[in-house]
């Protein structure tokens, strides 16, 4: 290969790079969210909010919340605060007991893309 032919070569994978992060970055990221993760909390919480960095398609937006013995807790469904759909709002039906908390989430930003992750709490 020539000097031109790899300075263009290494030029095209530089390119396909940036247009592969830059499409990756407009996903929807979990970015805040309430309790905090990793938060010890000494009351139990009435509801999950969580907040993406894209908007979110409720439909197709689940929120799974795990207890202490790894069940699922009986929540609410995850809806759309009304005027931000970057963010997803989870009641919290049941009252919490003591221990750790495992909240599974999954969304499909605007963009049609999924993406997904998990995060635990603390009751004292
Ligand atoms: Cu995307």
């Amino acid at each position: 290969m020539s000097f031109s032919r790899r300075v263009l070569s290494s030029l095209l994978t530089l390119t396909a790079t940036l247009a592969f992060s830059s499409a990756a970055l407009a996903h929807a990221h979990l970015t805040q969210q309430t309790p905090a993760a990793n938060a010890a909390l000494s009351e139990a919480p009435k509801a999950l909010t969580l907040n993406f960095s894209e908007g979110v398609e409720q439909n197709f937006s689940k929120v799974v919340l795990l207890g202490p013995d790894d069940q699922p807790v009986a929540t609410g469904k995850a809806t759309l605060n009304a005027s931000d759909d970057k963010q997803l709002l989870v009641p919290v039906n049941a009252p919490l007991k003591t221990g750790r908390y495992q909240v599974q989430w999954q969304v499909v930003s605007v963009d049609g893309h999924k993406t997904k992750g998990t995060y635990a709490f603390s009751i004292k």
